[in-house]
């Protein structure tokens, strides 16, 4: 992926938090955390310190500074500073995806079937609300997500798109992530065009048209944060949305809230775990993904147990029929876990790691324009995307994956599942010390969401990438023992009767 060295983190015009100077050169980002929210008269100490004070977090403990490396060693002396970590990138978890190249829609989804969505005609998140926490929207936004599902009066930036100061501007962003996750949650407008994106001849549903593809949870009401740019998910601003969204809830405490993330790093600092207990205790949800690291383990924020964390399986039976790209709208057996199988890239846990649950990450068509990734045809779609070309043609989709989407789909079910109990929550999770991966402890409803999942067995499979090549999926089998399924296969009817 690509990895974008300079951002520009906004000056934050929360009530009550203090804006930026802009650092010198030399300064570095650093992450501060104390025992509780800072004083004036400490933040006035770090200024004295040297510090050029980005955020003062509202809701825990602590502050994104940047400063000379050289004064680091000060601010560590400072009698409320319990530990200082450089401010560091989590990287999106999107994955695998093959260009788009090329009513009433004429199937369901794979990824709805195999959820088995179609048992649930009660509950589609009404009432919920679900922050996405991620990179913002594309200016287009509006040609595939009806304006009503978000909630654009909440919507807010605190990292600039393009590294350009754009403050708060949420819809401009430079990659489609934040809007592709919540596509999936909304359900999402397809413009079918023939050949379009450089995918080959044929149409994505058999025939032209426009399409609405359903959502996960399309009563749910989204929030976009935007805290990635463009794949990049600088800690201090991560930190800054999830405060944000604590504020959110503590104004409007009978309102359920989740919070989806996707993005994941190997680094776990106080702030970061400030920050999600302070969320977790006011009653936010979170769900995150496992991280795209395979082997190498699970990220976090997934990796600490009271949030809940998601791996990404798929269908096996994925681009069987290419170069025909209508095999997403193909029915898909009623046989349990029988055709799922775990994605390679998706984060295996690790002794002291906490893999929840698995939901669909893999293939999965969603509007993706203008990836930034090097693969991607070039000029494809980046001149459609900007202001004043929304509702220019050719629209863009892509078969998308990785962890990011399985966690979208999780909050997804969770906001089914707070819609029929919104007092369920994880405010009862035991959240220990941070070195102690022993001392954490699962909260209420990511216990009643993994009592309700079907496990995995372990297994080996082929799977057809678009490409027309083969690549073996493997787990828990002695050639790849990691644990790669958590307690299993998140089916909504299961979740939502698991709910008192
Ligand atoms: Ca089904
Ligand atoms: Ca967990």
């Amino acid at each position: 992926m690509k990895k974008t060295a300079v951002f520009l983190i906004l000056v934050m015009l929360l009530a009550g938090s203090v804006p930026t100077a802009s650092a010198g050169t030399s300064a570095q980002a650093y992450l501060i955390s104390s025992p509780a929210p800072l004083t004036a008269a400490q933040v006035a100490q770090l200024r004295l310190a040297g510090a050029n004070v980005k955020y003062v977090y509202q809701h825990f403990g602590g502050a994104a500074v940047t400063i000379s490396p050289k004064k680091v060693a000060k601010i560590r002396l400072l009698p409320f500073v319990t530990s200082v970590y450089e401010d560091t990138h989590a990287q999106l978890t999107v994955s695998e995806f093959a260009s788009a190249s090329y009513s009433t829609l004429p199937g369901t989804p794979w990824w709805l079937d195999l959820i088995d969505a179609e048992q649930n005609t009660t509950y589609d998140g009404s009432g919920v609300w679900v922050a996405v926490l991620d990179s913002g929207f594309f200016p287009n936004w509006r040609d595939y997500i009806n304006e009503s599902s978000i909630l654009t009066q909440y919507a807010t930036a605190f990292i600039g798109a393009g590294g350009n100061q754009n403050e708060k501007k949420w819809d401009n962003g430079s990659t489609p992530h934040g809007m592709t996750m919540s596509a999936l949650i909304s359900g999402y407008w397809l413009v079918d065009g023939l050949n379009e994106g450089g995918w080959g001849e044929g149409y994505l549903t058999g025939w032209p048209g426009t399409y609405w593809v359903p959502g996960i949870a399309p009563g749910a009401k989204i929030i976009p944060v935007k805290v990635c740019e463009p794949m990049d998910c600088k800690l201090s601003a991560v930190n800054a949305g999830i405060d944000y969204i604590i504020g959110i809830k503590l104004a409007n405490p009978d309102q359920p809230i989740v919070i989806s993330e996707g993005y994941g790093h190997s680094i776990f600092t106080p702030l970061d775990k400030a920050a999600l207990d302070a969320a977790i205790s006011a009653g936010v949800v979170v769900v995150a993904d496992a991280g795209n690291g395979g082997d190498s383990g699970m990220w976090f924020p997934g990796a600490y147990e009271p949030v809940i964390s998601v791996g990404a399986g798929g269908w096996d039976n994925q681009f069987h029929n290419f170069p025909d790209k209508t095999w997403w709208l193909e029915d898909v057996p009623e046989n349990g876990v029988d055709e799922v199988h775990m994605h390679a890239i998706s984060s295996r846990q690790l002794p002291g790691q906490y893999l929840d649950v698995v939901s669909t990450g893999r293939g999965l068509l969603l509007p993706f324009p203008c990836p930034p990734f090097t693969h991607m045809a070039a000029g494809n779609c980046s001149s459609y995307a900007i202001p004043g070309g929304a509702k220019s043609k050719p629209y863009q989709y892509n078969f998308v994956g990785g962890t990011t989407f399985s966690s979208a789909t999780i909050a997804g079910i969770v906001a089914l599942m707070l819609q029929k109990n919104p007092a369920l929550n994880n405010s009862d999770a035991t959240f220990g010390t941070i070195g102690d991966p022993s001392s954490w402890g699962r909260g209420f409803l990511e216990r009643l969401l993994e009592s309700a999942a079907t496990p995995i067995p372990p297994g080996s499979v082929q799977i057809r990438r678009p490409n027309g090549s083969f690549i073996t999926q493997c787990w828990e089998l002695p050639e790849c023992p990691l644990e790669a399924t958590g307690h299993g296969w998140v089916f909504i009817d299961d979740a939502l009767a698991a709910v008192p």
